[in-house]
């Protein structure tokens, strides 16, 4: 165990349980120092904290892979591959199923991370034909999915714009059979807006940069991103990202999973409708009643994008610009009013878009997954987004952070359960912990009958005239007294005086701090509704694949029933994707962003201290040294301590543990410290390991001299 050569040091031991005094402060220092020397990487227990470098770091080389093959995961460097290695190997010869964690805000490096695993367990899995190809289809499934999921951001040059969970199955040998996709609530208001300064998702760049002109042709596409309303009309230009290599790469990806020409012909197509309807103008006019009407203002657009489907213009037409609505049980056609025409026009592009990559995971997974019937193990891999505290925080936002109070809570309850789990192992004493319980933050979320999203839906389905106001007032009716729930008026009736809390928001205390959300928009983004005109009308079109996006559009299936809510549907999503982690054994990886301005090794220490904050890593520290901070396997504790008392010095003869125990007691450290279980020990503190590595150090330094001087008096 040579890392505890400089236990002492703890900047270089790279384990922070180990830290004392546990601060924040000690705790961002270790991290800066040990990024100043390069050391990206650092533990908490078995928890992988990863600073981002933001530059290529010569570590992830074919001999490092070498090195952390069957590593023991004390003896080498805190290391990314480290994690892996030690869960694919559990995986394969304990046969514990393995999910792999990855949290961190925007920038953090979680994809990155999610890649260097993935490499890694391909690199150390056997090869061989069949398991070969498979390989390259998992790991093609990312050029393929940032395509069409990622996008440059202020933040990130290539931001993942979705959530990502992937269950890599094996077999019993450890060979990789296939996996399943699953992704989360893509980020489709881009699709119609972005900030400036930012970019749509990076495939319509590729597109129209590495199309060849006759594909661009067959799409009826110019090859200026500045003739594309929803690209900005800017010129797309991105350093360092090549748009027309990465549109090869993505198509070479293609074929490896097997997508087939047509597919990705039908694909590409649809892609190409989206940014057209960007294009499609409409223009108002009053009619004789006095009513608002909109219609196609140049129907070149709208034309070449009914070539494109298959689909008679006037269908189009008539659905982008007038709507069915019922009145007194008679269905009539009313006119839509430009900005109505508009929002309907930007509804329909977002929709496409976000069932067309739902369709694509879908589809991604029909090549990977594994045949029913075969044994497996799995792997799973969660690419998620982090904590999100922005100036504005809306739907999303919440949403987002939702999706970590119960990442937390689940981080919490794993951690627990594998600690109690190995108390019980080992035979020892199991004295429960005292820490921070999220659950009452989960249930003021997600409560089903009187939780905020719940509370959101029964607005939505309320008829008449839904506005934000309501919905408000309710939550503050309902939370009037709820220690994690604030707004402006259960501010004044507790009478606290906060101009930062302006009257529209409500904010809520999160685990990793307070943010204040707005209420405008949670209705509309909440209900996500697609006027049933444009679902219809896509229905009609004879383009297989839209058409097959569109099932609510057969007038066959007319349903009175709304569909679900957004909230609605992300909360199960959620619950399912807790009750697969939970059924596996967790490794973490908590990624930092270390400056703003993604610049090599730079660390701005506040900006990495909210992260310590947001992460919960104080918090972490603390349940994993709740109840021993550090355990060791008695022979190797034997061997590394022996020295210290002449009982088990130069050779002990006894077990292990007998000898740890005769060592111990003649050390005289208090009984509480130390606890004895089946095949290893446990000490409580850092304080007494730091103590018992002083002594140790100074015994070898005695221990060299005493050799130095027989040396010289033989010499
Ligand atoms: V987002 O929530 O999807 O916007 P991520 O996924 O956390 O974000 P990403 O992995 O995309 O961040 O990393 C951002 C950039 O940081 C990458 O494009 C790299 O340029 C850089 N990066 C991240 N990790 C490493 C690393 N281990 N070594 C070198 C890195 N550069
Ligand atoms: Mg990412």
């Amino acid at each position: 165990m040579e890392a505890t050569t400089s236990l002492l040091d703890a900047a270089a031991v790279g384990d922070l349980v180990l830290l004392d005094p546990l601060t924040e402060e000690s705790l961002l220092q270790t991290l800066q120092e040990r990024f100043r020397r390069s050391d990206i990487y650092t533990y908490i227990g078995n928890v992988v904290i990863s600073v981002n470098p933001y530059r290529s770091l010569p570590i992830y080389t074919p001999e490092t892979v070498q090195e952390y093959r069957n590593c023991n995961f004390f003896a080498v460097k805190p290391h990314i591959y480290a994690i892996a290695d030690d869960a694919y190997r559990s995986l394969r010869d304990r046969d514990r199923d393995q999910c792999i964690l990855i949290t961190g805000e925007s920038g953090a490096g979680k994809t990155e991370a999610s890649k260097l695993v993935m490499s890694y367990v391909a690199a150390v899995c056997s090869k061989g034909e069949e398991v070969d190809k498979v390989k390259e289809q998992l790991l093609q499934s990312n050029p393929v999915l940032e395509a069409f999921g990622n996008a440059k951001t202020i933040r990130n040059d290539n931001s993942s714009r979705f959530g990502k969970y992937m269950d890599v199955e094996f077999d019993f040998k450890g060979e990789p059979l296939g996996g399943v996709i699953s992704n989360y609530l893509l980020e489709k208001s881009r699709i119609v807006r972005h900030v400036k300064g930012e970019r749509n998702f990076h495939i319509f760049y590729q597109l129209l940069a590495g199309g060849s002109a006759q594909l661009l042709q067959q799409l009826k596409l110019r090859q200026d991103c500045r003739h594309y309303g929803y690209l900005n009309r800017e010129s797309s230009g991105l350093p360092g990202m090549d748009d027309a290599a990465n549109f090869r790469a993505m198509q070479d990806a293609m074929k490896v999973i097997g997508f087939s020409p047509a597919e990705v012909t039908a694909l590409l197509e649809v892609t190409a409708v989206v940014l057209k309807l960007g294009n499609v103008q409409l223009s108002g006019s009053y009619q004789a009643s006095g009513m608002e009407a909109s219609s196609i203002a140049e129907p070149q657009e709208l034309q070449e994008i009914c070539e494109l489907i298959r689909l008679d213009p006037t269908v189009l037409e008539r659905a982008l610009c007038s709507r069915t609505v019922k009145a007194r049980n008679e269905m009539v056609l009313t006119t839509l009013s430009v900005p109505q025409g508009y929002y309907g026009r930007d509804a329909l592009a977002k929709n496409i878009y976000s069932r067309l990559f739902d369709w694509l995971v879908n589809r991604i997974n029909t090549s990977i997954q594994v045949k029913p019937g075969k044994q497996r193990k799995v792997m799973g891999v969660l690419d998620i987004y982090g904590f999100e505290i922005f100036q504005d925080n809306g739907f999303e936002q919440f949403i987002i952070n939702y999706c970590n109070e119960k990442l937390q809570q689940i981080f919490i309850l794993m951690t627990l359960k594998e600690e109690q789990e190995e108390y019980v192992r080992e035979g020892i004493q199991w004295t429960p912990v005292e820490f921070f319980d999220n659950s009452i933050i989960c249930n003021l979320i997600e409560n089903s009958k009187c939780g905020i999203l719940a509370m959101l839906d029964e607005e939505c389905l309320r008829p008449g005239v839904v506005n934000e106001d309501t919905f408000l007032t309710k939550l503050n009716q309902l939370f009037a007294t709820h220690k994690h729930y604030e707004s402006k008026e259960t501010q004044n009736a507790r009478r606290i005086m906060d101009t930062s809390l302006p009257s529209q928001c409500f904010r809520i205390h999160h685990y990793a701090g307070k943010v204040t959300y707005n209420v405008t928009g949670f209705i509309e983004k909440n209900n996500d509704l697609l006027f049933r005109d444009l679902s219809q009308a896509m229905w009609a079109s004879q383009h297989e694949l839209l058409r097959s996006l569109f099932p609510e559009g057969d007038p066959q299936k007319v349903s009175l029933k709304l569909p679900p809510t957004a909230g609605f549907q992300f909360k199960a999503s959620v619950a399912t994707l807790m009750k697969n982690l939970y059924s596996k054994n967790p490794n973490y990886i908590r990624c930092i962003k270390p400056n703003e301005t993604k610049t090599g090794m730079l660390f701005t220490p506040e900006l990495v201290l909210a992260q310590i904050r947001y992460l919960g890593l104080m918090e972490n520290v603390r349940v994993r040294r709740a109840g021993y901070a550090f355990r060791q396997l008695y022979d190797s504790f034997l061997q590394r301590y022996k020295m210290l008392s002449p009982r088990t010095w130069p050779h002990w003869t006894g077990s292990h543990r007998e000898g740890t125990e005769v060592l111990l007691a003649d050390l005289a450290f208090p009984p509480e410290e130390l606890a004895f279980g089946h095949t290893k020990i446990f000490i409580r503190s850092p304080r007494t390991l730091f103590d018992l590595e002083r002594r140790r150090q100074e015994r070898v330094a005695q221990l060299a001299t005493l050799i130095q001087k027989t040396a010289y008096r033989r010499y």
